[in-house]
């Protein structure tokens, strides 16, 4: 890919945002630091197009530390009340009602419009839509349409879009060449009184040490596939506090030869699958996730998967070996 800059928003869209008077702004389930923001600004966005009642929904939960000061922001249950009167239904950072959770029968009728940056959601036929994957965050998107509205960005909101931003380019460090355009809008965030010094604090500041512990414990118990190019860890039901993912990845991609990172995590009758890949390995764990039914990016992704524990790390590893060695 070249050099790239943003698409312009459809008229279609513009008009149904300036024409609503009730909106409910919907994110992914277990939200991360792009869902969130984007939802809290595309909240502030709507506020200043005039629309009257403005629902922020999101099912949880927010595992995050940063998330205990917003969390209070969402309702996690929708009502008869709140359905009423054929409210404008608005997804951010997810593109598929599955993601959702338990709202997804409640709002699958009304009239919706995606903002989106995953791949996954281009093939779900919304008529109402921005989805540009090449967007490093969602907060990106929600930031060329405050430009194409003339909408000010306030300090607060320039904050929420760089958050999004920072969680999503793993604080610069995942931009791929010729996305400069994310460069210079995070310029343009800061120029608007986005702090990165307190976002990076705010990112990765405040955990308890068992956090630091239990990456310890996930990098004790990594094994090797594929002549270490793919590294496996786990982390039980049993285990104490946080599954320190994010932190396990950075950590294990340091090791010369590491490519794929894969983590299973176990959550009641339940695994969720976490998967990374390296910046020179072209092996798609988005297309991989699909096939658990999961998603998300080329680099990045998951899927959450129900059975036995060890049937379910036994299975995915020897797929996954199958299909490293098919691709590369
Ligand atoms: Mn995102």
């Amino acid at each position: 890919m070249n050099k790239f800059s943003y698409p312009p928003f459809s008229e279609k869209v513009i008009k149904v945002l300036k024409s609503t008077s009730k909106v409910i702004i919907i994110g992914h389930q277990k939200p991360d630091g792009d869902c969130y923001n984007s939802q809290l600004a595309m909240g502030h966005l709507m506020k200043e197009l005039g629309c009257k009642e403005i629902i922020l929904a999101n099912e949880g939960p927010f595992e995050r530390e940063e998330t205990k000061v917003v969390e209070h922001l969402f309702v996690k249950k929708l009502d008869e009340e709140m359905l009423s009167n054929n409210p404008l239904l608005i997804l951010v950072d997810c593109g598929e009602l599955s993601r959702i959770g338990n709202f997804e029968d409640q709002v699958k009728d009304l009239k919706t419009v995606v903002f989106d940056h995953h791949p996954t959601s281009l093939n779900q036929g919304w008529e109402y839509s921005y989805i540009f994957p090449a967007s490093i965050s969602t907060t990106l998107i929600i930031k060329k349409l405050y430009d194409a509205l003339n909408i000010q960005i306030t300090p607060e909101v320039a904050s929420q879009l760089f958050f999004g931003f920072a969680t999503d380019s793993g604080f610069f460090r995942f931009i791929p060449p010729h996305n400069g355009v994310a460069v210079r809008e995070a310029a343009d965030l800061i120029e608007n009184g986005a702090n990165p010094s307190h976002t990076v604090a705010l990112m990765s500041g405040g955990k308890p040490f068992l956090y630091l512990k239990n990456t310890g414990l996930l990098i004790d118990r990594t094994s090797f596939v594929c002549n270490g190019a793919i590294a496996l860890s786990y982390f039980r039901l049993s285990d104490e506090g946080e599954c320190p993912s994010d932190n396990y990845y950075s950590q294990i991609m340091s090791v010369e030869g590491v490519k794929v990172v894969c983590v299973f995590k176990e959550i009641e009758d339940k695994v969720v699958l976490g998967l990374r890949v390296n910046y020179n390995s072209n092996f798609n764990v988005s297309e991989f996730a699909l096939t658990y039914g999961g998603g998300g990016h080329i680099k990045a992704s998951g899927a959450t998967i129900k059975g036995d524990f060890q049937e379910i790390v036994d299975k995915v590893t020897k797929d996954i070996i199958k299909a490293y060695n098919k691709e590369s």
